[in-house]
């Protein structure tokens, strides 16, 4: 049968392989990708971003219980590349929403290879896609705030929840990182624990001090109080991702489309860029003169400016992909 029919009807081996083949098999996966594509756009993405251990995963637990109880299907993704050999916060994540693993409106997976041309992007966001033509009703991505690239895949959210914990010092982490400007939400979890006053006081400082010195959104993060695993402020959070998905969607369509614009634009790079890197790398290493060349350069024959410069022309005047 065909893979893509029986993704869209839902099938869990089908979603499974699919998701699968873009960490191993990427090319093999686009081609299945193709055909999703115009079935997509349906459901409703949140992201969870924040450093491990702040309970994104006990959070989502709760997530995939609320969307249950309102009759949701429920995509996960989980993107964890900073444990991709021991497996452990993955593992963890499994644990952590185990009750749901036999829902049938319940699926989960994690994604933990960073691809040797930092595909770890593209592999999500094509994930990302395969659930949402697979038919569930909201898709919940969870990554780890760290880099660049996790940002990057947390931003393809419709609503993006940025937690943290009491005392971790996130505060300036999360401007560093750019964070601050994506979250939709900012949810300070563990809030039985001490000084989750104080955490709340320092992010809205930081969001008035951005309001204060011109910065403009449509949208200002709210900042709220939670216990994920004693099941505490959870109700509010609920409601305040209800109020952004009414924000987004029938007050300003117009930022949802610019998002979902910019989104693609950094997607089809991101493909683009994967592609021609393999390709050019895969050349090289079978060329015997590339060794001579980089030989030029490590004697200072040539300089590694200039030899990038002219590689790039080689593989221009090569032309295509397939030349
Ligand atoms: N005290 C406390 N611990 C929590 C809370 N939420 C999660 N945890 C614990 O924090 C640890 C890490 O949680 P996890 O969801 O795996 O975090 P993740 O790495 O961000 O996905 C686990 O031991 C959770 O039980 C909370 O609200 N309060
Ligand atoms: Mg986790």
């Amino acid at each position: 049968v065909d893979l893509v029919e029986e993704i869209l009807t839902g099938r869990p081996r089908a979603i499974a392989r699919c998701i699968r083949n873009l960490e191993d098999d990427p090319q093999r996966a686009h081609q299945v990708l193709k055909k999703l594509y115009p079935h997509t756009g349906r459901a409703y993405l949140i992201g969870l971003t924040g450093s491990p251990g702040v309970g994104k995963s006990t959070l989502v637990d709760r997530l995939i219980s609320r969307f249950r109880s309102q009759g949701l299907s429920v995509g996960v993704t989980a993107v964890d590349p900073t444990s991709p050999f021991s497996g452990g916060s993955l593992l963890g994540d499994r644990v952590r929403m185990q009750r749901h693993a036999t829902d049938e409106g319940v699926f989960i997976r994690s994604l933990a290879t960073r691809g040797a041309f930092g595909g770890l992007a593209p592999a999500a966001k094509g994930a990302v896609q395969v659930l949402d033509a697979a038919g569930f009703d909201r898709i919940i991505i969870e990554t780890v705030g760290v880099g660049q690239d996790e940002v990057d895949i947390v931003g393809l959210a419709h609503t993006t929840l940025v937690i943290t914990v009491p005392g971790l010092g996130d505060g300036i982490q999360a401007i560093k990182a750019g964070i601050l400007e994506i979250a939709d939400i900012l949810a300070v979890n563990k809030a039985d624990r001490p000084g989750v006053e104080q955490t709340i006081q320092e992010l809205a400082s930081m969001l008035e001090l951005n309001r204060l010195t011109g910065q403009e959104r449509l949208w200002w993060p709210e900042v709220l109080a939670i216990s994920a695993a004693s099941e505490t402020g959870l109700e509010e959070l609920f409601a305040a991702i209800d109020r952004h998905r009414d924000f987004l969607l029938h007050a300003h369509p117009e930022a949802l489309a610019k998002k979902r614009r910019v989104q693609l634009k950094a997607l089809i790079l991101d493909l683009v860029r994967e592609r021609v890197l393999a390709r050019t790398q895969a050349r090289l290493e079978k060329n015997p003169a590339w060794e001579e060349r980089l030989e030029e350069v490590v004697e200072r024959r040539n300089d590694p400016y200039s030899l990038a410069e002219e590689l790039i022309q080689e593989e221009l005047v090569r032309g295509g992909l397939d030349a």
